[in-house]
């Protein structure tokens, strides 16, 4: 269990979905291992976050455990998604802990109409892979064929010629865009309004920061870009999954504690205020 979400579900405003998946995993494989390792780094922080003012001992949060289907892509994806709908039609915030970045297009499709908003260093583009078109590296090209308000990457260093050719909008914004840039908040969030979920990718952060991903690639996001973000995003906020963290390449737990203090900040910057 999470710690503190020692909530009922029907009394419960977040619920903690873990699925332990990392089938299409093409080149560290692990994430199946992501759930128990970050509920178990959970309580290694302070319950009170001091730049929020928050504690998450007074929040109504709820962990329904893993989904047991995990032995094909297409079951993961079913029962993800009708876990993820019954969650929204109850009118709670779904947070997910993957497993790899493939689960995220089962638990989009449970939304009506909302933003999403993904931080990758991977376009995910491609129409298919490795002969899947459910594969972690499509996830992208899966979402934007949805009936959403839109969707937008940000943190990429990394795609094929093949996607840099397809592109004929401006899908994302990348990492070197943001690092080099003081406006960067302006830019990521300046044409979303309404409803966003939001998709992490932790190899969206720079590999001295999360070590422990799939496929790690140099010249990444800081901890701290995500932490204004989220800030700035949070009342817009409906869902979350964070995803693509591999426990057998971590070191010393890095990339498992970025992982969970990013669902810490979720909760600290829909709770309160990012002012110290
Ligand atoms: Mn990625």
């Amino acid at each position: 269990m999470f710690a503190g979400a020692n909530c009922e579900y029907h009394s419960a405003d977040y619920v903690i979905i873990g699925v332990p998946f990392d089938l299409t995993s093409s080149f560290r494989a692990g994430a199946a291992m992501a759930p128990d390792v970050i509920r178990q780094m959970s309580y290694g922080f302070e319950p009170y976050m001091m730049e929020y003012d928050v504690s998450i001992s007074d929040m109504k949060i709820h962990d329904l455990g893993d989904i047991s289907s995990c032995g094909s892509v297409e079951d993961m994806g079913e029962e993800l998604n009708n876990t993820v709908k019954k969650v929204v039609d109850d009118d709670k915030f779904p947070i997910v802990i993957g497993g790899e970045h493939s689960i995220s297009p089962y638990i989009i499709s449970a939304f009506e109409d909302v933003f999403v908003l993904i931080l990758d260093a991977h376009l995910d583009f491609r129409d298919s892979y490795e002969g899947m078109k459910n594969s972690h590296a499509t996830v992208t090209r899966r979402i934007s064929e949805m009936d959403h308000k839109g969707v937008k990457v940000y943190g990429v260093r990394s795609m094929s010629e093949y996607e840099s050719n397809l592109l004929n909008k401006p899908l994302f914004l990348s990492s070197y865009e943001i690092l080099g840039s003081d406006d960067y908040l302006d830019r990521m969030t300046n044409d979303i309004d309404g409803d966003v979920y939001l998709s992490v990718d932790m190899d969206v952060f720079d590999p001295c920061y999360a070590p422990g991903v799939g496929n790690p690639e140099p010249y990444g996001l800081t901890p701290l870009h995500y932490k204004k973000l989220i800030s700035m995003l949070s009342s817009n906020l409906v869902g979350m999954d964070v995803v693509e963290l591999s426990p057998r390449y971590d070191h010393g737990g890095i990339t498992a504690n970025l992982a969970t203090k990013l669902i810490y900040d979720l909760f600290g910057s829909r709770a309160g205020e990012f002012t110290r």
